[in-house]
């Protein structure tokens, strides 16, 4: 009998069980909850150009942004997700002020609590620039059985069980890690499954691209302005200038510097003291996924995942991509502050 030509998520969840947490089962029945989900959102994200869903849904968010339609689609989708798949007790997202703790006994014998951006990107939905979603799964430390508990939210990035993201391109991706590498899924519409396209994904030690909003320029710290001139300057040897490559969301801009090699970075700006980024729910699940490609993420001193959280929607700096970048701007921030 010919092997068929693909392996598909669900197929690779039963056959690498043994990869997956506690290898119960649980965990990698969540994960299919998520995927079904993303594909869901995905046939909306695609159609969001002809269908009655661009546009503001006239409500906002707890960061105060305008919620488009996209927007609490995928996270009414994503909450549904967790909450009916039975492993997940509860959830943080970015679209909401207040955690979400599942009442219904399935979902509170949960052993897993997901923290979420639903749709990063979304303002970039009416102008059809990629978004993502982005997830990150934490092993509750509440019993199971009871409601989840705040703590279950505030774990440090190095707690993480699993991480990934959707990215919603010119193909749709699913790629995550359960700290045993990274593996990327690429959606067939044909027959409506992620098929595994990348396997245990590295990331350069070097990369030729940097991603960052340069009009903050002005607000940035002299050492992190010192590594964009850095970047920009003539050196053959080290084959520079660099290119500049930022186009205003995350999933993006981290998915092609995996991929090619590069470094994205928010640094803290005037209007951002802390940087934009928020920790939980976009820098932690991207640094657990960056240093298991063997890149790295710190937030200009140390790395992301040792930051203890104390708030769910708390920000931090965010550098993240290939090693060695992301060591020079750290050394250049170290040198001039
Ligand atoms: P700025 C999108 O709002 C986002 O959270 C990331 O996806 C993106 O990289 C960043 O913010 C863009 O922020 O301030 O450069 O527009």
């Amino acid at each position: 009998m010919p092997s068929a030509p693909f392996i598909t998520l669900n197929q690779f969840i039963v056959d690498r069980q043994a990869d997956f947490p506690y290898a119960s089962g649980e965990f990698s029945r969540l994960l299919y909850y998520l995927a079904v989900a993303a594909k869901i959102v995905n046939r909306k994200v695609n159609k969001a150009g002809l269908a009655d869903i661009i546009g503001e849904a006239g409500s906002t968010n707890v960061q105060g942004e305008e919620q488009k339609k996209l927007d609490v689609f995928a996270n009414d989708q994503f909450i549904a997700a967790c909450r009916n798949s039975g492993e997940c007790c509860g959830v943080a997202s970015e679209e909401n002020q207040e955690v979400i703790t599942f009442e219904t006994e399935l979902a509170q014998r949960g052993n897993y609590v997901v923290l979420m951006d639903p749709l990063d990107g979304s303002s970039n939905i009416d102008v059809n620039v990629s978004i993502g979603t982005i997830f990150s799964i934490y092993r509750r430390l509440s019993p199971r059985g009871e409601m989840a508990q705040p703590g279950d939210f505030l774990q440090p990035g190095r707690k993480q069980c699993g991480a990934g993201y959707v990215l919603y391109g010119s193909s749709t991706m699913l790629v995550y890690t359960t700290g045993r590498g990274v593996y990327g899924f690429t959606l067939d519409p044909s027959i409506g499954e992620f098929c595994l396209s990348h396997s245990l994904i590295t990331t350069p030690t070097e990369g030729k691209i940097y991603s960052v909003n340069e009009g903050n320029i002005g607000q940035f710290s002299p050492g992190v302005r010192s590594y964009i001139a850095y970047c920009q300057t003539n050196d053959k040897e080290t084959d520079r200038p660099y290119s500049g490559r930022y186009i205003g969301s995350l999933v993006a801009d981290f998915h092609r510097n995996l991929m090619k090699g590069g470094i994205y970075m928010y640094p803290p700006t005037a209007k951002a003291p802390n940087g934009k980024l928020r920790l939980l729910y976009e820098c932690n699940p991207m640094a657990f996924l960056a240093e298991q490609a063997g890149g790295l993420a710190t937030d200009g001193r140390m790395s992301v995942l040792d930051i203890v959280p104390e708030t769910v929607h708390q920000r931090t700096p965010l550098f993240i991509g290939s090693a060695s970048m992301v060591r020079r701007v750290m050394d250049m921030m170290a040198q001039e502050e």
